[in-house]
């Protein structure tokens, strides 16, 4: 007999706009920050650089088929980590599966992500209004889980200005971008200097994306 008390229960996924859905806490923290442990070993967190030669605060590593990559060169994806030549780690089936999973329960359907795009921010650290258009299906979602320190996610419009939708991400949480969504304008306030258990000053995001 369930408890009173615990009843009723939440949401597991939880709707914020159209095209975006929330699953909190939803991941295992431990089982998501040993994976992105073993990309670090092998490929370490790096500041890339913008194409217009401004080093980029966020600092980045990739898992999967492809990378998302930055340089002089431009934004693109990259098949291997163009300094250490080394292909990117790979994602494991068992987190893949929980990404094609939770993508089915928002609607997205044999989504299957061949890059993991991981960034960590130090306290101070903010990612600016930005939309993600270097993949080349745009009708395939986003999937993005994060770990450590909490932030302020902001969802803009169509453009960069005007008020934003404000939605605090804690670790542990999992959230899906599909549809219309996918062209909204999108960012993270200026990381609080504080800790957590798993990452001590910082945040780790993973973005799950079929970029080719
Ligand atoms: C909406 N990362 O890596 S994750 C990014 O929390 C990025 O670190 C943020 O924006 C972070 O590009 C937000 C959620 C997310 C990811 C990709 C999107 C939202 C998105 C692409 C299009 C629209
Ligand atoms: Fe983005």
């Amino acid at each position: 007999m369930q408890h009173d008390l615990l009843s009723p229960q939440a949401p597991e996924m939880e709707k914020i706009a159209d095209g975006v859905f929330l699953f909190r806490s939803n991941v295992d923290e431990k089982q998501f920050m040993e994976q992105v442990n073993k990309v670090i070993d092998e490929i370490p967190f790096r500041h890339m650089i913008t194409p217009g030669g401004k080093k980029i605060n966020v600092a980045g590593t990739s898992m999967g088929k492809c990378g998302w990559y930055s340089d002089r060169r431009g934004y693109r994806y990259e098949m291997s980590d163009p300094i250490s030549k080394k292909p990117w780690p790979e994602i494991s089936s068992t987190i893949s599966k929980i990404i094609t999973d939770a993508a089915a329960k928002a609607g997205f359907n044999n989504f299957i992500a061949d890059s993991c795009f991981i960034n960590c921010y130090s306290p101070g650290v903010r990612l600016t209004a930005h939309i993600d258009q270097d993949e080349r299906d745009f009708t395939q979602p986003i999937v993005s889980v994060s770990l450590g320190v909490s932030a302020i996610f902001q969802i803009f419009g169509k453009t960069r200005g005007g008020k934003a939708l404000n939605i605090p991400l804690h670790s542990g949480d999992l959230l899906i971008f599909g549809g219309s969504a996918r062209r909204l304008y999108h960012g993270v306030k200026k990381l609080e200097n504080t800790v957590h258990p798993l990452t001590g000053d910082k945040r780790i995001n993973l973005t799950f994306r079929k970029a080719l």
